[in-house]
């Protein structure tokens, strides 16, 4: 799908302004003890933190590492012996791996022939343990006032009542579960029925429009859809049945038929006297499910049978099924959620990602439930009714452990300090960041007045693909960088290549690639393990290539500079600029379109879309306007282009490539930085672009 040629050039996509390389001095503070300035570049953790940290020094850190790099089967193993399984592995056979495409098919397996279940481990384990009245989840809606809660013992009962309805009619192990809800309990819920019966859910993001929804449908030909009549976001409702509704007229015009949509009456957002129905398809959720025993067996799978399918934007148009195992990514979530933010049992644990997208998965749902944690599912929006509404939420709760995204942070920095202040904030302790890079003065702003310099950030990188964290700063361990995610986990082994898929050592930077497997990583794309192979196996021969650019400092800190491929990053959405672009070119007044990133205060990135209209149509606002519309409706609101820009003629190579380089360079009004243009069919057509910027 892409070479390395096709790659942008890693210096040109670095906007980390206090990179590597650029640390001459190092002026350090110690947590808790002052603020953090721009000119402090390391931020050392108290000794009070890491005293009572679950690894509270380098030197600790350093040896697990060292341990699970130089025998990861015994590391791994071990751990894996703190779950249940019900058939163990075979010592011998803990992980069998072929990275190396051109030693024959990519391949992955942690712990075959095991066999357990993840439901179990992450909820009836809990109950039985004496548990059982702990909070598994506090729910908060929309509106302030609005929660609920459930005890682990009510939890288990609930994902047996939904388990044992999902048997009833039909659903075994292997089928796939499509569920397109909002943050309702309901969420976590469902999925963990599904893992129960050994059906692989797939979630899509409830902000995705029918389209996509179809899209996916198509792609997994679900037995049902789980969903719910509609949900408040903020002011707004949003009715999402009828998104469903249209999602699975146009999966039926592909031969794709589901037999049930189960529908959750959300009373708050809607009655179901309002809600359009299909009798015989559609079923409420409240009219069956509490009539079903709250008792259902568990079904044991291998630890490589499928878990789960996340869809998720490559370089083309086409999403990408990335299919998660059972075993290897229970060992890894719930390992990673416990020393990413120094789990404590009295932890109340807030991230507030959607379920919807990985972080949704791995750190609302498996792994803080693994661990026994208390998590905090919030249905509404982080500004709604005011900025103040997290800090609220923080104070209401109690909530210690805090989650959250770069772009989050960055949204609510521009509301100023007052809505932060006027809480209190004290129950936090660790401070979380994941979806993009952070950059140094959101993470100074995150940790001085958010944290009142007192609680160490965990600035993850991961991917949908790893599964769980892959570079992070353990809280208690190291000294701190701001804006870099510092160093890899346990049993992680990143390399630095150049262009030529060589490893380059020490200081420097390159692309991102990962040298071995780790419990947690995607053992295919759905339907195509060819595509999961050229994409992610074939750019650099023996690694698993992320598709990030990366730069280590000579203190051997690593710090993640964003996408090198087709793929941009909008509030932390992957969105593919393949998909936007289809999305205009299906406009009927659209003749091309090319759509790169663009720098973006809030958003990390924009979307910039430079738009060919067919001949003899003219520009014009309401025609920007219903292009957008069009990339809404078929994507998603989230995927909305941020400037439309009127382009005659697009800058091609004499074979017809667009040169992305330029149109980046023209996005971010880098004018003098064009460089040679020399190359292209048209040059004059910059010169065009360039008057048409402002239009
Ligand atoms: C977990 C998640 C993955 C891409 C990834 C990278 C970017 C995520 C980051 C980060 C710098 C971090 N990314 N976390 N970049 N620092 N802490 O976001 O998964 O949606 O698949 O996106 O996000 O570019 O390649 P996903």
């Amino acid at each position: 799908e892409l070479g390395p040629s096709d790659l942008c050039h890693v210096e040109s996509m670095s906007h980390n302004p206090s990179g590597a390389g650029k640390i001459n001095k190092l002026n350090a503070v110690i947590l808790g003890d002052s603020l953090a300035s721009e000119e402090d570049d390391l931020i050392l953790p108290s000794a009070q933190f890491s005293q009572s940290a679950l690894i509270s020094s380098q030197q600790q850190y350093e040896n697990m590492y060292k341990k699970s790099v130089d025998d990861p089967a015994g590391f791994w193993s071990e751990i894996a012996s703190e779950f249940y399984w019900k058939e163990k592995w075979n010592p011998n056979e803990v992980c069998k791996e072929n990275l190396d495409i051109t030693k024959g098919q990519v391949s992955i397996e942690w712990f075959k022939g095991a066999s357990t279940n993840i439901c179990y481990n992450a909820v009836d384990l809990h109950v039985s343990a004496g548990n059982g009245d702990k909070v598994a989840i506090y729910w908060e809606g929309n509106e302030p006032g609005q929660d609920g809660q459930l005890t682990y013992s009510q939890l288990l009962d609930s994902v047996c009542q939904l388990a044992s309805y999902l048997k009833e009619v039909g659903v075994r192990k292997g089928d796939a579960v499509i569920i397109y809800l909002p943050m309702l309990m309901e969420l976590p819920i469902a999925m963990l029925a599904c893992a129960r019966i050994g059906a692989v859910h797939s979630v899509v993001f409830a902000g995705f429009s029918a389209e996509s929804l179809a899209q996916r449908i198509i792609d997994c030909k679900p037995k049902i859809v789980i969903t719910c009549n509609a949900v408040r976001r903020g002011p707004k409702v949003i009715f999402l049945k009828d998104i469903v509704d249209t999602a699975l007229t146009e999966s039926a015009k592909n031969n794709v038929s589901v037999d049930i949509c189960l529908t959750y009456e959300n009373t708050s957002a809607m009655k179901r006297e309002e809600t359009k129905w299909q009798d015989g398809r559609d079923v409420w959720w409240q009219d069956v499910v509490p009539n079903f025993p709250t008792k259902c067996d568990v079904e044991w799978v291998d630890a490589e049978d499928p878990l789960f399918l996340l869809y998720t934007s490559g370089s083309t148009g086409k999403p990408k099924g990335v299919l998660h195992t059972t075993g290897g990514y229970m060992v890894y979530t719930a390992t990673t959620f416990k020393y990413a933010f120094d789990y404590k049992p009295s932890d109340i644990y807030w991230c507030t990602a959607d379920c919807g997208w990985i972080t949704g998965h791995s750190y609302v749902t498996y792994g803080p439930l693994l661990n026994g944690a208390s998590v905090l599912v919030f249905e509404g929006a982080p500004n709604y009714p005011d900025a103040g509404r997290c800090w609220d939420i923080v104070d209401k709760y109690k909530v210690t452990i805090f989650y959250t995204a770069p772009t989050l942070v960055r949204s609510l920095m521009r509301e100023g300090d007052e809505f932060v202040k006027h809480y209190s904030r004290k129950s936090l302790r660790v401070l979380g960041s994941v979806g993009e890079p952070i950059n140094p003065s959101a993470w100074r702003w995150f940790f001085n007045v958010v944290g009142d310099s007192r609680c160490p950030i965990s600035d993850t990188w991961w991917q949908t693909e790893t599964g769980g964290f892959m570079i992070l700063p353990i809280p208690g361990a190291w000294p701190q960088k701001p804006g870099s995610a510092t160093f890899p986990f346990f049993g992680v082994q990143p390399a630095i290549v150049d262009e030529k898929g060589k490893e380059i050592e020490g200081e420097c930077s390159g692309y991102l690639c990962i040298k071995k497997s780790w419990p947690g990583a995607f053992r295919t794309l759905f339907g195509d393990h060819e595509r999961y192979e050229t994409t992610y196996f074939k750019p650099f021969a023996g690694y698993y290539f992320t598709g990030d650019g990366c730069s280590r400092d000579k203190d051997g800190y690593y710090w993640l500079t964003g996408r090198v491929d087709d793929v941009i990053n909008v509030s932390g959405h992957r969105i593919g600029t393949a998909e936007v672009e289809s999305a205009l070119v299906s406009h009927p007044q659209c003749a091309e379109a090319a759509v790169v990133g663009v720098e973006h205060e809030v958003k990390g990135q924009g979307i910039y879309a430079f738009v060919t209209l067919k001949e003899g149509v003219p520009y014009s606002e309401g025609l920007r306007k219903s292009l957008i519309l069009t990339v809404r409706n078929q994507i998603g609101a989230f995927a909305a282009p941020d400037k439309i820009h009127w382009a005659p003629g697009l800058p091609k190579t004499r074979s017809g490539k667009i040169m992305r380089r330029i149109l980046r360079k023209i996005a971010s009004r880098q004018l003098n930085e064009l460089g040679d243009t020399s190359t292209l069919a048209d040059p004059g057509v910059v010169d065009q672009l360039i008057a048409l910027a402002d239009c």
